[in-house]
């Protein structure tokens, strides 16, 4: 029986032509590839876990340039993939089959920003920390931030409506995306790229594809409120003997720390053995099991110092942490950043990773990774647990020295139906791409998937936008 994430079978769509390829090559000259080194990149996936065969990789650097892709693909048939970074973890990035990739990596102009408003303008394929260090020089930062930042696009951010560790302080891209412009599967182009915090003028259209993974339109532009850079950013690494003494710490951070709390990340022991192994990141404090990242964000460093030393010194004395060190300037708050930051990259060196990205209800999230142990014996390399503790978002990783399907087998449904037996989410972040579309029940009412299907047949009607992705196959 295949597995619900293998991909299933091609549908009819054509095949490129001689004729298709003169036409991409008069409007793109030099930015229609179909060199196969160059292509090879961007037919794997971040994990080389999925992988392509198409054999033409678009590079478009303009609105109109991408309506004309989409008009003439839509009218001969041609299934394409749009791409960002191509860092999405779901196997939503890169072709199934023969998909025309569409990148936006020379989309990458900013058109403006407004320093009274805070609010940015630019083209989709501007690289996430190319905007932080853009806006850095003019106190702002970007509202999100993750470990994929130096190579991610705005614009795929949108597509997956990202979270990551800016999420508890300035909330979802929902809320801070203002407008975006987007070309249709047929090649019109939707200008909703407004600059506006409030408007109320009937359907909020943009929300449609902020998080809709390159199956309803193109990205091309993206208009995003950002925060005034904090004056003051403080960075503490602690250790915890148990998970229940980790969420009093959390709740005991959310009345202390209050406004100035930003983020509240952990990782268990099990990701700090790896971060050692792999990337050979030293513990920089004594062992424990349990780690967590608090950053606070303010605009008075003294009165943020005292907070912090306060919430610290309650911390300690009533046991709840063990040991914790704090950092202050620049070069170790990255350094205690990198101990959350590159657990991904840590797990990619150990052959296979199963990966899940679950919400639930933050008290329960680490019985998931207990239950996932106990449940699967030795038969996985290692099991470990991360995530975002204050958006109640787990990542659970289970890895093997290669592929598994034995251990595939014993890992799932069981992580799904733990999932939906507590009304938790089964991709609380990444999306459903390729791997995760057959799952979307354990999330959603049957109701609610078919209006995704109508949606998709009013906006696409051919299906030639990242066809096999997001949508569950009996919907087809
Ligand atoms: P891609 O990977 O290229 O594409 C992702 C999806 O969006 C695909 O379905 C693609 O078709 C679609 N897409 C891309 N661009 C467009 C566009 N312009 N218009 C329409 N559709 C488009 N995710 C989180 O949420 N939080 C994290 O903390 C986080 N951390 C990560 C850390 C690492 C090390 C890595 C490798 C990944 C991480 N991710 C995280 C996952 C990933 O979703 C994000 O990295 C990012 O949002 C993907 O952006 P991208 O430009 O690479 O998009
Ligand atoms: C993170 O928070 C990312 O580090 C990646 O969302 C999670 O690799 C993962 O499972
Ligand atoms: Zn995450």
């Amino acid at each position: 029986r295949p597995s619900p994430a293998a991909a299933p079978d091609r549908l009819p769509f054509s095949r490129i032509t001689q004729e298709d390829l003169a036409f991409f090559r008069k409007i793109l000259p030099g930015r229609a590839v179909t060199d196969p080194d160059l292509l090879e990149s961007s037919n794997v996936d971040w994990l080389k876990s999925v992988k392509g065969s198409s054999e033409l990789l678009l590079r478009p650097q303009t609105t109109e340039e991408v309506s004309q892709i989409l008009k003439y693909c839509n009218s001969r048939n041609l299934a394409v993939n749009p791409q960002g970074g191509n860092t999405g973890l779901v196997g939503g990035s890169v072709p199934v089959y023969d998909e025309i990739i569409l990148s936006t990596a020379l989309m990458n102009n900013i058109f403006t920003f407004d320093s009274i408003s805070g609010i940015l303008t630019c083209q989709a394929g501007c690289v996430l920390e190319n905007l932080s260090l853009y806006l850095d020089d003019r106190d702002y930062i970007m509202p999100l931030d993750l470990g994929a930042k130096g190579s991610c696009h705005i614009g795929g951010n949108v597509a997956t409506n990202a979270g990551g560790l800016r999420l508890l302080r300035y909330g979802s891209l929902r809320g801070t995306v203002l407008g975006l412009e987007v070309v249709l599967a047929d090649g019109r182009v939707l200008d909703c790229l407004a600059t506006l915090r409030k408007d109320n003028t009937g359907y909020d259209l943009k929300q449609l594809f902020i998080g809709s993974e390159g199956t309803l339109g193109v990205i091309t532009s993206v208009s995003i409120l950002c925060p005034r850079k904090p004056k003051s950013v403080n960075v503490v690494f602690l250790g915890c003997e148990t998970f229940e003494q980790l969420l009093k710490t959390f709740q005991l951070s959310r009345g202390m720390l209050g406004e100035i709390l930003s983020a509240f990340e952990f990782l268990d022991s099990e990701c700090m053995r790896l971060l050692n192994t792999h990337l050979k990141l030293r513990n920089p404090i004594s062992d424990c099991p349990f780690y967590i990242v608090i950053e606070t964000s303010g605009s008075d460093s003294t009165h943020d110092g005292e907070k912090l030393h306060h919430f610290l010194e309650e911390a300690m004395t009533s046991s709840l942490v063990t040991d914790g060190t704090v950092a202050t300037e620049d070069s170790k708050i990255k350094a205690l950043w990198s101990m959350r930051e590159r657990v991904t990259e840590a797990l990619t060196h150990e052959g296979f990773t199963y990966k899940y990205d679950i919400s639930l209800p933050v008290e329960r999230i680490y019985q998931l990774v207990t239950d996932m142990r106990e449940h699967l014996g030795g038969q996985a390399k290692s099991v470990v647990g991360y995530g975002h503790v204050g958006d109640g978002n787990l990542h659970l990783n289970v890895t093997s020295a290669a592929k598994d399907p034995a251990l595939l087998a014993a890992i799932e449904p069981f992580v799904y139906e733990w999932t939906a037996s507590c009304n938790g989410s089964i991709s609380a972040e990444h999306g459903l791409g390729l791997k995760k579309r057959n799952y979307i029940y354990y999330s959603k009412p049957s109701q609610a998937v078919a209006l995704m299907g109508d949606i998709k047949a009013m906006l696409d009607p051919k299906g030639i936008l990242n066809p096999y992705k997001t949508l569950p196959d009996d919907l087809k």
